[in-house]
């Protein structure tokens, strides 16, 4: 088997100092590479050696296949980590480390090609018997064709781009009146984007949640799950607080949920740690909705509650080791994160980079703070504006709310704008902490978040939103099938009871 010895980190930012830390932990040494807007980032002096590799566009940098594999065979480095984002999830990439006999941390290209083009996904996963949202599984060609096939499965639907996800060249449709625009619109969009104008059809899920399953392999075929993220809270599909448990999976929920993301890695010969996005809808019927053939931004609640170390896993599954679980770990206790980011909520989040003149950084007990930065940094303007992940643990979900709020408190960032008071008004909100919350919450209740200046009118808007709330449990007792809320029968859902719970 071949033993790791030093790994080249093809990334910046948080995510590469959280791979060189491990790295360090096992006796791996570690290179950097950099661009010319990042000769004194952290990334850079975390490592043991660093290599520039080009100017500030990640296009001439980060993303330049060639020259990251003629630094890892400059330096030595007999495997390369690609982190989130940038080469890692490029198949073509993955097969270039293959020739130039360099081991690729992460999944085999056949998995990614398997699930990167999202019709081809969903084909591969309706033959593994996952279940999909409602729709075609191929490219529709022509907007007869399409506006007959909506017709079919009844508006709303969902035009989505067959080339990639994230909400890029998504339009929703209403109706055969608006169906012209949205489809020119979402062509357009997903050529820009991706490269290729490909759209094809889903029934349109209302206020769905997201909750998605960590899934890991070894070589040999050997698959757990390890639990789920609950990211319904997100605003134009930045994910910006993540937790785990879901308060909305019952146990039942999460055991169907990891199996079926369980056989759809398998049926790709998944190896490695990824990804399987759900969709789940009012009834709690749930949608495979694309996999995510990466180590994602939120792993750390997944650490947290197994406690396990993401990243040194896909150091060993890359070495050949084989898996040291076969059957999922119970979620021990309750992990948030939030993303902290160089922005400003009151501009429509414009990014704020800049020096960081003084910086604070959260600790205490059970705190994680995933950062790129430190006082007297410079954020450029180049890339991703996260600056760090806060992450917590906490026995309980109130407790971990609490504590993350605390940590929040503490964080003290001068010289740019961040987002920590938003994201203290999210986990003070009354539907965050009830549990509720849907993938519609952040911008449907924008002007709650934002910490209005006059203390009385954002308690206004809090009581606003608290009214709402309960509203919307009113109106959900009575459609939800009997059984599922707490509708008339006098029976305590499992759902209603883990939000019970989380009130503790
Ligand atoms: C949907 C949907 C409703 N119905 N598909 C957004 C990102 C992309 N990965 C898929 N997305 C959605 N797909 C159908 N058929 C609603 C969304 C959606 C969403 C999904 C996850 C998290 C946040 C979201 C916010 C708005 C819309």
């Amino acid at each position: 088997m071949p033993k790791i010895r030093k790994v080249l980190v093809a990334n910046r930012g948080e995510i590469a100092i959280r791979v060189m830390r491990t790295c360090k932990e096992l006796g791996i040494a570690t290179v950097a590479v950099f661009s010319e807007a990042d000769r004194s980032a952290l990334h850079v002096r975390t490592a043991d050696q660093a290599y520039l590799v080009g100017p500030p566009p990640s296009r001439e940098s980060y993303l330049v296949q060639e020259r990251i594999l003629e630094v890892a065979k400059q330096s030595g480095a007999d495997a390369i980590h690609p982190g989130y984002g940038f080469l890692s999830e490029n198949a073509s990439f993955v097969r270039a480390c293959e020739k130039a006999g360099i081991i690729f941390i992460g999944p085999p290209a056949a998995a990614m090609d398997a699930m990167g083009e999202k019709t081809r996904a969903r084909a591969n996963m309706i033959q593994a018997g996952v279940p999909v949202v409602p729709g075609s599984t191929e490219p529709i060609k022509t907007p007869e064709e399409a506006r007959e096939y909506a017709q079919q499965i009844g508006f709303p639907i969902m035009l989505k781009a067959a080339g990639g996800g994230g909400g890029k060249g998504m339009r929703r449709v209403e109706g055969l009146h608006d169906f012209d625009s949205a489809w020119r619109s979402a062509k357009s969009e997903a050529m820009s984007s991706f490269g290729n104008d490909s759209v094809y059809i889903e029934k349109y899920l209302e206020k769905p949640h997201h909750v998605e399953i960590q899934v890991f392999a070894d070589q040999y075929g050997n698959t757990v799950h390890l639990n789920e993220r609950e990211c319904s809270a997100q605003r134009r599909h930045q994910k910006v607080v993540e937790e785990t448990p879901s308060p909305i999976l019952t146990p039942e929920l999460r055991a169907k949920m990891g199996e079926v993301a369980v056989k759809a890695a398998k049926a790709v010969n998944y190896v490695g740690a990824g990804t399987v996005e759900f969709l789940v809808d009012v009834h709690r019927n749930f949608y495979f909705l694309e996999m995510n053939t990466r180590l994602q931004v939120e792993h750390p609640v997944t650490e947290w509650v197994t406690g396990l170390d993401l990243v040194a896993m896909q150091i060993r599954a890359a070495e050949g080791e084989k898996l040291p679980l076969f059957e999922a770990p119970e979620p021990r206790g309750h992990s948030i994160e939030v993303r902290v980011y160089a922005e400003d909520p009151a501009r429509n989040f414009m990014p704020s980079p800049g020096k960081i003149t003084h910086l604070r950084v959260p600790g205490g007990p059970n705190v994680r703070d995933d950062s790129g930065v430190f006082g007297g940094f410079t954020v450029p303007n180049f890339y991703d504006p996260m600056i760090s992940k806060l992450s917590v643990w906490a026995p309980t979900c109130a407790e971990a709310i609490a504590r993350a709020k605390r940590a929040l408190s503490e964080y003290v960032v001068k010289g740019i704008t961040t987002n920590i008071r938003y994201l203290h008004g999210i986990l003070s909100h009354p539907e965050f902490v009830g549990g509720d919350y849907d993938t519609s919450f952040l911008t449907r209740e924008h002007p709650t978040l934002l910490g209005d200046e006059d203390p009385q009118l954002s308690e206004v808007a809090m009581l606003a939103s608290t009214l709402h709330a309960f509203q919307r449990d009113q109106k959900r007792a009575k459609t939800l099938p009997s059984g599922a809320g707490a509708g008339g029968t006098g029976r305590i859902s499992p759902w209603r009871l883990a939000l019970k719970n989380r009130r503790r």
